[in-house]
């Protein structure tokens, strides 16, 4: 890109993580203009930008990579069982090279906004840096967790101290030798920084809102022959992936009840599961997200675990999750998270007892009068996840109707891909599709290959544009609500709700009905020629 480079293109894709590359290589094979926008100054998305201490993927290396390219994953080895942020980017940077993706990629560019031109069926995108395309479809790779959600505590911008975002962690590194560090959220991102900076800092204090429940990971590094017998049934464990409910197969799937089984078949399962290690629960018994009595029995389990671990009860009872069902909020993946909280420089606070009242240049009051001195302050507080990006965007579909405004009271897609009366704009992994509950480089995959051949489809049609009529996006706003209100989900205040933004609807906002019945239908309305689109 750059100099020379067209302003007309057949293709924009804004976002160069795993689904704006995919998105690039397989739009440009098939002999399309491309070009990718990328706001980092390196590619990768969100792992590029979470690079705090003990960032690390809680989905196995050998299924969180592309499956598109069967050399790329005999190939590639992965020094880990998971593998952290640096060995993820590095992957990631493996795959641009050996694709020769980068002369397309224009880094440090941000898409301002994308505005629909109704009379040439076109897309007009502006970046932050005056530059203006006219591309044909628009892709808008933009993931789901790209928007960090920043904390609002009275007198916060007079703090003096150092302050970092997890998911905004400078490049080089920070050092907290001899520091008294503050830390806000215990999601995955807190889970996995604190015990780095429990052993790096003078004192650590947690600033903890809502427990999580959390699994040990049981991470560790492969050997020459562990990779090689993983490799050698890729072919089946990806097929295994595919037709699974999260894109996960080294767990097995219990068909059974939890309620079905005796308080010992329970333990022996729930064992099991536990030596298994990290994400594992989510399949040990199908009845353990529907049926709240069924929940109960494995949210006692992992209660008692924390008990056992943390020596202090009052911390332990602290640190215990309650009044949410397990596994609502995302299951947290660790190692030693727990065991951090009995060293002797780690302090837990529960904000629900006493809430923050005032920050000021050297640390935090809460409410019950405590002063905490600081010196520097990491917020681990997540993000405006989904719709977030999204809405931030100048993006203006058919009559100038704003994204933003019509996603005000929620998001409408019509399978998380696409919205009406925003003709040739697609989203990867967007609200309403099971994507964040699904093994990402997958349901990236195949949101990527959709998206292509819809592409393609209008082209072959001779028509210019595609877009989702209003009963379809009615309907599947319906469904992905009916299905949601079927689970346990929508008792969580969790971000797959909404529910962690002041202000932003309380909706389910992912489809729960598992990515195999969502493929099902994907590929049911392509075959029926696209029921519930028009292409015009
Ligand atoms: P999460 O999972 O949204 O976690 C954010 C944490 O920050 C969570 O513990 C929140 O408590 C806490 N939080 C957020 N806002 C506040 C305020 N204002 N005050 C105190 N505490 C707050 O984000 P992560 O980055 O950890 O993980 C995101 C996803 O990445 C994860 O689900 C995986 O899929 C990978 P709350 O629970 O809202 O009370």
């Amino acid at each position: 890109a750059g100099r020379g480079a067209p302003t007309t293109l057949d293709v924009v894709v804004v976002g160069a993580g795993f689904a704006g590359l995919y998105a690039l290589h397989l739009l440009r094979k098939k002999g399309y203009s491309v070009r990718v926008y990328e706001a980092g100054d390196g590619i990768g998305g969100t792992w590029y930008w979470n690079r705090y201490p003990g960032a690390r993927c809680d989905i196995e290396s050998i299924e969180y990579s592309y499956s598109f390219d069967e050399q790329l994953q005999q190939e590639w080895d992965w020094p880990a069982r998971y593998a952290d942020q640096a060995d993820i980017l590095k992957y990631i940077n493996h795959v641009a090279d050996r694709f020769d993706l980068r002369r397309d990629i224009q880094l440090e560019t941000r898409v301002t906004s994308a505005h629909f031109d109704e009379k040439a069926s076109r897309w007009t995108v502006t970046t932050n840096r005056g530059e203006t395309v006219s591309a044909q479809f628009c892709i808008m790779a933009t993931g789901c967790l790209s928007t960090p959600k920043q904390v609002d505590v009275e007198g916060i911008d007079d703090f003096a101290g150092q302050c970092y975002h997890t998911a905004a962690w400078p490049r080089g590194g920070v050092d907290f030798s001899g520091r008294r560090v503050g830390i806000i959220g215990t999601g995955s991102s807190g889970i996995q920084a604190i015990p780095h900076i429990a052993k790096q800092a003078k004192h650590l204090t947690v600033f903890q809102r809502t427990p999580n429940f959390s699994i040990p990971a049981w991470n560790h590094p492969l050997d020459d022959e562990q990779r090689r017998v993983q490799k050698a049934e890729y072919a089946d464990l990806r097929q295994r992936e595919w037709n699974s409910i999260l894109g996960i197969s080294r767990f097995p799937v219990n068909p059974n009840r939890a309620l079905d089984a005796t308080p010992e078949e329970r333990e022996r399962e729930y064992e099991a599961r536990w030596a298994m290690g990290g994400l594992s629960f989510y399949t040990s018994y199908v009845d353990l997200l529907v049926d709240p009595r069924a929940n109960e029995t494995l949210a006692e389990f992992a209660r008692r675990k924390i008990r056992q671990k943390v020596k202090d009860p009052k911390v332990a009872e602290m640190l215990v999750p309650k009044g949410y069902p397990f596994g609502t909020k995302r299951l947290c993946a660790d190692t030693d998270y727990y065991e951090t909280y009995n060293r002797d420089n780690v302090t837990l606070v529960d904000l629900r007892a006493t809430p923050f009242q005032k920050f000021s240049a050297s640390g935090v009051t809460t409410q019950d009068g405590r002063f905490h001195e600081l010196d520097a302050l990491i917020t681990a507080t997540g993000f405006d996840a989904l719709t977030g990006t999204l809405c931030n965007m100048d993006i203006r579909g058919r009559g100038g109707e704003v994204l933003g405004d019509k996603w005000k009271g929620g998001p409408r897609t019509a399978l998380g891909i696409m919205s009406a009366r925003f003709p040739n704009m697609f989203v990867t992994t967007g609200p309403g599709s099971p994507s964040v509950l699904f093994n990402m480089i997958l349901g990236n995959e195949y949101h990527v290959e959709w998206i292509v051949r819809a592409i393609e489809d209008v082209r072959k049609a001779g028509r210019v544009a595609i877009e989702p009529t209003q009963a379809i996006e009615d309907f599947w706003c319906q469904h992905v609500t009916d299905v949601g209100n079927q689970t346990l989900f929508t008792q969580a205040d969790s971000w797959y709700m909404g529910a962690n933004v002041p202000g932003k609807p309380r909706q389910i906002l992912l489809y729960l009905g598992g990515f195999p019945a969502y493929k099902a239908t994907c590929e049911d309305i392509v075959a029926k020629g696209y029921e519930g689109f028009a292409m015009v």
